[in-house]
């Protein structure tokens, strides 16, 4: 039997709803659609649940915003009763959150595990989605919930000869259950961002040798992590009501910059030291006009890059592992426990692949231009193809057959994040155009399986069968999130934020980092779904 619960037969149902991924979004989506009667499924590809959690495991994997921010907040039981064991919890325990979750609210029973969705169609005259799984099932609903993360896709490259390649692969994203031994081995690595950042100095203390591929490094802080103090736990309980507030009221990434001043050199680095020496992504968020000014942006640069070089011993290690391709912050910060102290070890070596690319994976081991190197176990932390990566992996078909493929040709378009024009019944939770990735996701998730909750719950009272949004109001809202965008510094990056990372992928920043979100979301809904035609 799986870990999570139902059989592993194939299911042919029936049901008001159908939800897709049991992660924290169609964990607290399935929760919410029961309470209003509906009756609902869940899918899920993993053999239980978590999404993400579930996936990664590599060592030292760990969430990069403060547990205890990083936590659902719907129910105050369940806030009472879970205690974080520390500020950046491992992997380990968000997965045990995950399941707990589950089981505390019963949702096991509704979800059929291991089973992958692979096709979607909205059938125009019966007003109802057909899904299909891998393993066979057939669900029918009315609604269908697309819970299915931003960063549940891996990216891995092809290089030349891997499979000639005797020893052991792994990807950061898709790694094994049981303990991976690592003890006496070489191990490569290729890949520095977050995934990379976080496993590297773990790998390091247990291999004989790491070495490190890196192709762009990325700005990383220190996390400072360690238990949380019961302290601590109640000073963010006593400051619950106003983290709240904040949570509703959020200026977005950049919704505060317009008019904020240029703070001095010396506010400057007042701040970083501190935000350096407190841990924590807290660091970008130092000033509201970080993302918009080249000036406050170079000042933060600086400070790491000055940071880098004062931790790592080696002058021209520290050097490469200096980035100067970006501004900080638009690419993902990273948040690391002794990352760059790990280049001091005697066993990690870095290799810098834009001096030196690679030219082919060998049977015992890699080959750059320079040498060849000697590995048993070869890593991937080469990434995801985000936000939309996982909507696009499964033949989604709306309104007259049409393919969400084609509709969004030229990059994702969708109405607040939460819906497609042409595609009736359909929700995304975190989609492109919503604040997501660039948000705690937590929170994020809530707000939107609140919104979906209560339009389905508004259309059952009201007697309405379809909701379709309007291409005009999907188009304006888009445009919107593009203006904002522009008016910042993170189209500037190679990022997955922007698709880069896809061989192919159409180049757009799609997420959602101005003021006002969840008031829109609350406006639209509150003038009976503007810029939805219900019927
Ligand atoms: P990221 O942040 O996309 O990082 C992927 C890394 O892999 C990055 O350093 C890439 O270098 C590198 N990469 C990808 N393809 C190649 C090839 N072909 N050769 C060499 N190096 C390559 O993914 P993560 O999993 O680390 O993190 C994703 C998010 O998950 C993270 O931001 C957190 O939110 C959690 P590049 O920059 O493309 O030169």
């Amino acid at each position: 039997m799986p870990e999570g619960s139902t059989s592993r037969r194939s299911i042919v149902r029936t049901v008001d709803a159908v939800v897709v991924g049991a992660g924290f979004g169609g964990l607290y989506m399935l929760h919410r659609l029961r309470d209003l009667g509906l009756s609902v499924q869940g899918i899920e590809a993993g053999e239980g649940v978590g999404g993400t959690w579930y996936w990664n495991r590599y060592p030292g994997a760990r969430c990069d915003l403060p547990s205890l921010a990083y936590s659902y907040n719907f129910s105050e039981d369940l806030r009472r009763e879970w205690r974080w064991s520390e500020r950046y919890s491992p992997q380990s325990e968000i997965l045990r959150y995950a399941d707990h979750v589950a089981d505390r609210f019963d949702l096991k029973p509704l979800i059929a595990f291991g089973a992958r969705v692979t096709h979607a169609a909205f059938d125009d005259d019966a007003g109802v989605w057909t899904l299909e799984t891998d393993r066979g099932d057939r669900i029918v609903a009315r609604w269908c919930v697309m819970a299915t993360g931003c960063l549940s896709i891996p990216q891995k490259p092809t290089l030349p000869g891997e499979e000639t390649f005797k020893g052991t692969i792994y990807h950061t994203a898709a790694w094994p259950h049981e303990q991976v031994e690592l003890g006496g081995l070489s191990v490569g690595v290729i890949g520095t961002g977050s995934s990379g950042i976080q496993s590297i100095p773990v790998i390091a203390e247990a291999a004989r040798r790491v070495t490190v591929f890196q192709r762009t490094p990325n700005f990383s802080v220190p996390s400072r992590n360690g238990p949380l103090s019961d302290a601590e736990i109640a000073e963010f309980r006593a400051a619950y009501p106003e983290y709240l507030e904040t949570l509703r009221n959020s200026p977005g990434l950049v919704g505060a910059a317009e008019g904020a001043p240029i703070p001095s050199e010396a506010e400057q680095q007042q701040a970083y030291e501190r935000l350096w020496g407190a841990g924590g992504p807290s660091l970008i968020a130092a000033f509201p006009n970080l993302f918009t000014s080249v000036e406050v942006n170079d000042g933060a640069s600086e400070f790491v890059r000055r940071k880098i070089a004062e931790v790592v011993d080696d002058p021209a290690v520290a050097a490469v592992l200096q980035p100067h391709d970006h501004p900080i912050g638009t690419k993902r910060i990273c948040v690391d426990s002794d990352y760059y102290q790990t280049y001091n070890r005697p066993n990690v070596e870095l290799v810098d692949l834009r001096r030196t690319p690679i030219e082919a994976i060998t049977p015992t081991g890699l080959r750059t231009t320079e040498r060849e190197y000697s590995l048993d176990v070869l890593v991937f932390a080469t990434g995801f193809d985000a936000i939309s990566g996982a909507l696009l992996a499964i033949d989604i078909r709306g309104s007259g057959g049409a393919r969400l493929k084609d509709a969004w040709a030229n990059g994702p378009l969708a109405y607040l994040g939460m819906t497609v024009a042409g595609f009736p019944n359909l929700f995304t939770i975190t989609g492109p155009g919503s604040p997501s990735v660039l948000s705690n996701m937590i929170p994020a998730i809530e707000q939107h399986v609140d919104w979906i909750a209560d339009c389905i719950g508004y259309m059952r009272e009201k007697g309405y069968r379809r909701i379709a949004g309007e291409p005009s109001a999907q188009a304006a809202w888009m445009a919107h999130v593009q203006a904002v965008a522009d008016s910042s510094l993170f189209p500037r990056a190679n990022s997955w934020y922007v698709g880069a990372n896809i061989p192919g992928k159409p180049r757009l920043f799609t997420t959602y980092i101005g003021a006002g979100y969840r008031a829109k979301c609350d406006e639209v809904a509150a003038r009976g779904y503007e810029g939805f035609v219900l019927a």
